[in-house]
């Protein structure tokens, strides 16, 4: 069985190699290898379309965060919208791929009336799954409208599982610039001058115009795990920690052991789209 659908979500396989896609979303919410899962999904998650899945690789669109003047929610309105089942894609030896895809008639009214570019966008998410223990996820936005052009500031909010978040090594960052959204824009940007990132209290922290490699050691699921970017400018690092997983009701207080975000996206300087063109972002996660 190279893939299933059921009315919630598909399954690849390729190889030892397998993901799967809740059609919520357009959510990746599994990425296995040699049975090992790669992601994190929160174990009080909501899979029934109440609110975004709290894991994964949630599609942040049309933008991340909140953006002052509109009532979209944080992180837009795909990750809240159920997707259009396009196909597969590709399938050969090497891999399989599969497409999903949202414009204006997936998105909620409510929350597509409040984004004045909603009828003139379509997005195309192509998620791939390699047997050689390889996951990518490409977005690809694309202007369908003959007037006027449209700004995003889309991500991959990537919930990476690991043993224990205390012991991550994440190198990628040394000498970066960041915004550490803890210490709010007061403190301007800040360098990184160690060669790699720990988690030992809340992080969350927008490193700007980084390399297109970030690695994460010591999982306690596979030796590296490999986030490489494409497309897109930035990367956000995020650890909830005690306080801030205690106050999310569709996550556990402890679960904050359990995962690191490593999420490639384009956050500071928004992507213009003009009428016709399009824009594709596009992450691979790698094991060894
Ligand atoms: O990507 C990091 C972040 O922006 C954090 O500030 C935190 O809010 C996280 O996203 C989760 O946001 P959510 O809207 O999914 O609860």
């Amino acid at each position: 069985m190279a893939w299933s659908k059921d009315e919630k979500k598909v399954v690849l396989e390729k190889g030892e190699c397998s993901c799967e896609v809740h059609l919520y979303g357009a959510t990746v919410t599994s990425f296995k290898v040699k049975g090992k899962e790669i992601l994190f999904v929160s174990s009080k998650a909501k899979t029934d379309g109440s609110k975004a899945i709290r894991g994964g690789v949630p599609v942040v669109f049309p933008q991340f965060g909140k953006v002052a003047g509109s009532e979209l929610p944080q992180h837009g309105f795909a990750r809240n919208s159920t997707w259009s089942w396009i196909g597969v894609s590709k399938e050969n030896d090497e891999e399989i791929s599969a497409q999903f895809g949202l414009s204006a008639a997936n998105i909620p009214e409510a929350l597509g009336k409040l984004w004045p570019h909603t009828a003139i966008f379509n997005l195309v998410l192509t998620v791939s799954v390699y047997k050689s223990g390889k996951l990518d996820i490409a977005m690809q936005v694309k202007n369908i409208g003959k007037a006027g052009e449209f700004p995003i500031t889309p991500l991959l909010h990537t919930y990476l599982r690991c043993s224990k978040s205390s012991d991550l090594s994440i190198s990628g960052f040394s000498s970066c610039q960041y915004l550490d959204k803890l210490l709010h824009e007061s403190v301007g940007v800040l360098t990184d001058a160690n060669s790699t990132a720990k988690i030992a209290s809340e992080v969350d922290r927008v490193y700007i115009r980084v390399g297109n490699d970030i690695a994460v050691k010591n999982t306690g699921v596979m030796d590296t795990v490999t986030v490489s970017k494409n497309g897109f400018s930035d990367v956000v690092l995020w650890n909830p920690w005690i306080e801030k997983s205690k106050s999310m009701a569709d996550f556990d207080d402890e679960e904050y052991h359990q995962m690191v975000c490593v999420e490639p996206g384009t956050v500071i300087d928004p992507i213009v789209i003009k009428p016709d063109q399009s824009w594709t972002g596009t992450q691979t996660i790698a094991v060894t």
